[in-house]
């Protein structure tokens, strides 16, 4: 058994939602360490910018994660260098709005569906037959604490974490003696573009969120999952929450209303 950290030279990356925050932060770690990065998104000028700024090492496509049929065409059509994915960052997803669940627009709530729970085994199903077949390959989910802890207004974002945490564990199971790694990732507070979508770019509010306090950064989360990726083949980290050092928990709500 080899303890030697793998080689991010070895690694081709799949990174959906490389546009923004998280993934453009993941597509330009491992593209800096050698490795080759498949970076989608909606935005293609975006991807162009970052094309711009790692040349060979990525591959862009415009690509809405919400559409199985494009994400298993684009799969099975990545050109030489990017053939035989390895790693798999399942990043692309959204929150809509922070209203109680009474007054929310349900195209917020199907939005958040279609893109964090049908657009992310999407791009898990579209992939796995390629790594399972070539006996290698490391799943990332992109879950949040919103999925571990409820927070009022999380309502539906969190539930579509839950699944992704959820997901991820039963993953693990089927991939049992595949040598497919899968990891849930997740974080806390980031400060990326998370917040002005979810205030459909009110940009007071957004700022609001992050306002005398310090977050982490897309890097940090980057870093987090370089780290798992490159770790030996035989360490599969389950799960991994992170928070800034500036959030934590607080007590359970108490209505004092009964007569
Ligand atoms: P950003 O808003 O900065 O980036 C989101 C990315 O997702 C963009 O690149 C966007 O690309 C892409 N995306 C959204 N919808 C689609 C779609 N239908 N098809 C393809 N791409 C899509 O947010 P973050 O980087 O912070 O978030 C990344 C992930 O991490 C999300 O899943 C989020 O839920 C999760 N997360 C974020 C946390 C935070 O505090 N920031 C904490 C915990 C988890 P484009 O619009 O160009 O398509
Ligand atoms: C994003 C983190 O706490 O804003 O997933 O839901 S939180």
């Amino acid at each position: 058994m080899s303890y030697a950290m793998l080689d991010p030279k070895s690694l081709v990356v799949l990174v959906t939602g490389a546009t923004s925050g998280f993934g453009e932060a993941i597509a330009r770690r491992f593209a800096g360490a050698g490795s080759r990065v498949v970076g989608t998104g909606r935005r293609v000028e975006r991807l162009e910018k970052l094309k711009a700024e790692l040349g060979d090492a990525l591959h862009i496509a415009e690509h809405d994660v919400r559409d199985y049929d494009a994400t298993v065409k684009l799969v099975e059509g990545l050109p030489e260098p990017f053939k035989g994915i390895n790693v798999v960052a399942a990043n692309a997803g959204l929150a809509l709005g922070l209203g109680p669940a009474e007054t929310v627009d349900i195209d917020d709530w199907r939005t958040m569906i279609d893109t964090n729970i049908t657009g992310f085994v999407s791009t898990v199903r579209a992939t796995l037959p390629g790594m399972v077949e070539r006996g290698q390959g490391h799943v990332f989910g992109l879950g949040s604490v919103a999925g571990d802890y409820p927070y009022p207004g999380g309502n539906t974002y969190g539930g579509t974490k839950a699944f992704v945490k959820q997901f991820c564990l039963a993953l693990r199971a089927d991939m049992l003696g595949k040598n497919v790694r899968v990891t849930n990732i997740e974080p806390g507070m980031v400060e990326t573009e998370f917040s002005l979508v979810r205030f459909k770019g009110d940009e007071g509010k957004a700022s609001n969120v992050y306002d005398n306090m310090r977050g982490m950064s897309a890097e940090d989360v980057a870093e987090t999952i370089f780290w798992c990726a490159t770790l030996p083949a035989h360490v599969n980290i389950n799960r991994l929450q992170v928070m800034p050092t500036d959030q934590a928990f607080s007590p359970f709500a108490v209505h004092r209303g009964a007569s």
